[in-house]
């Protein structure tokens, strides 16, 4: 069998119904690295309790204990975790309150993967993030954002780069020597997309810098372990044009393999 690789996903409500969906370049890349690709809807049993009203006043900072039977269940089910991009996670689980430029906030995905990079780690289970993963990932693991590009002085707005949905370049990142992330893509620099607008602000104590632009924005992360690692443009979107990307799919896939037979 393949390596099972979780994908996080994105969920949108209206009065009547809910999806649940995320893009298809994050599964194709999956598919094309060998591994198999399994989209985790956002579990609906973590959420009952938190929608209360008397809940929803409290700081979603404390995240919520009501599902973790059903997170062992998923991780039981993978072998690998991609935590995809999307809205912005709230600031409370950095200790900060909600400024004018923060975005869409979705909490119950927030507790949900927060919750989810406790479980993986404590199993070592190979964990790739991307834009909002790399965030979360940072936020999970003691570490803050700037709830928009706008509040970091000296940050290039093109970051948030309307070419993004093509998969084209907007900026350089260049690669921390002898990082994880340098010895996966076989160079110091290269283009990347970016539609980001929040980016890290204080490093999570666990993680090291491996990729950052040219204005010092942190592009990239890693961490001890088995395989942990994060990135804040979009390589999924990238592949078709920009090979070399997929081999942090790969990458990923084989890490998930070796976990699949130990
Ligand atoms: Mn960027």
């Amino acid at each position: 069998m393949r390596p099972r690789i979780g994908i996080t996903s994105w969920h949108h409500r209206d009065d009547e119904e809910r999806w649940e969906a995320v893009l298809d370049g994050y599964s194709r890349a999956v598919l094309d690295a060998g591994g198999l690709p399994l989209i985790l809807p956002t579990p609906h049993a973590l959420n009952s309790a938190e929608a209360r009203p008397e809940h929803s006043r409290r700081a979603c900072a404390e995240p919520s204990r009501s599902g973790p039977a059903l997170i062992e269940e998923y991780l039981e089910a993978i072998d690998g975790i991609i935590m995809t991009g999307g809205s912005d996670i709230h600031p409370s689980f950095y200790g900060q309150i909600v400024l004018e430029r923060c975005a869409e906030i979705d909490e119950e995905r927030d507790r949900f993967e927060v919750e989810l990079i406790h479980a993986a780690r404590d199993r070592d289970l190979p964990f790739f993030g991307i834009c909002r993963g790399l965030q979360v990932l940072n936020v999970a693991l003691g570490g803050s954002l700037y709830q928009d590009l706008s509040y970091r002085q000296g940050t290039d707005p093109l970051h948030q780069s309307p070419k993004e949905r093509r998969g084209e370049v907007a900026h350089l990142v260049n690669i921390a020597a002898n990082s994880r992330l340098a010895e996966i893509v076989g160079a110091r620099q290269f283009p990347v997309t970016s539609t980001h607008h929040q980016i890290v602000r204080d490093l999570a104590p666990a993680l090291e810098v491996s990729a950052i632009a040219p204005d010092g924005v942190i592009e990239g992360v890693e961490g001890p372990g088995r395989f942990l690692l994060a990135v804040q443009w979009h390589p999924e979107r990238m592949v078709a044009r920009h090979p070399e990307q997929l081999a942090l799919f790969r990458t990923l896939v084989q890490y998930a393999d070796r976990a699949h037979r130990r």
